[in-house]
């Protein structure tokens, strides 16, 4: 999968990808990351790319003739691709959506903002608005490195031949169970005993009992709506457990 950031900071975006396991699938050929400058699509000296908004206000606004360029430009190059706005007024990423994401398989071209934004008339050349939740930022190049590392792990050959991202613990939807390694007992801490005497049935059954436990103490809103029995049987001793310590 090509993946195609225009930015005004393309240094911020090949940094990130030259890295681990992004590195590592750009090197394997796996996936490409590139960048597209809007400033390089500017025709005055001063190689302007944002000014001043219409209607008064402070900050300034990313001008469009240089998104554009550079949007068309991007298009050429991945002709198929879906173009995204990273902003805050975007549908919030969750993996459900990177699902998607990964399994259509289109390349992806993220448009990034700075400034104050971009001016509105952009969006008549964008497929979509994403946003990776509600906080203020001062660029949209982390949010979509944020995209492209949550799709890239579904692409076969990514992540090593142990792993893969539809049956990693993540994809359960429900947050891990705790992981622990040697040594058994740090600074007297111990290693739970169910994890140590290689009954695996046991193993992954205390397994989804944790992951049930925090997600239903941490992140309630995590959990399925239609359990099977085996889970509604491990919540219903979850909360007895819980109300058994509130107890004391
Ligand atoms: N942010 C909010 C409301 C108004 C503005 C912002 C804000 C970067 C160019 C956009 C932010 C958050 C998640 C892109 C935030 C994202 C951005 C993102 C982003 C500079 C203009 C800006 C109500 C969400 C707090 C700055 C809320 N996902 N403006 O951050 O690009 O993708």
């Amino acid at each position: 999968m090509n993946f195609l950031f225009i930015t005004l900071f393309p240094e911020q975006i090949e940094q990130a990808a030259s890295h681990s396991i992004i590195k590592r699938a750009v090197d394997k050929g796996l996936i490409s990351v590139s960048c597209i400058n809007p400033r390089d699509f500017t025709t005055d000296r001063h190689r302007t790319v944002d000014d001043a908004p219409f209607g008064g206000g402070a900050g300034m606004v990313l001008k469009p003739e240089p998104m554009v360029a550079a949007i068309r430009k991007a298009k050429e190059q991945l002709p198929d691709a879906r173009v995204i706005a990273m902003c805050p007024g975007g549908r919030t990423l969750r993996q459900d959506i990177v699902e998607e994401y990964a399994q259509c398989g289109q390349d992806m071209i993220f448009v990034c903002g700075h400034y104050e934004g971009f001016d509105e008339r952009i969006f008549n050349w964008v497929d979509e608005k994403l946003s990776i939740g509600d906080y203020v930022l001062t660029g949209g190049e982390m949010p979509a490195l944020i995209v492209m590392d949550a799709v890239a792990r579904f692409i076969p050959g990514v992540l090593g031949k142990l792993v893969s991202a539809e049956e990693d613990s993540f994809s359960t939807g429900l947050l891990e169970y705790p992981q622990y390694t040697r040594p058994v007992d740090f600074e007297g801490l111990t290693v739970p005993e169910v994890l140590r005497n290689g009954n695996h049935a046991l193993i992954n059954r205390w397994r989804r009992k944790q992951s049930l436990k925090a997600t239903y103490l941490l992140r309630p809103e995590l959990l399925p709506h239609d359990m099977d029995k085996e889970d509604r049987k491990l919540m219903t001793e979850i909360k007895a457990e819980l109300q058994g310590d509130a107890d004391g």
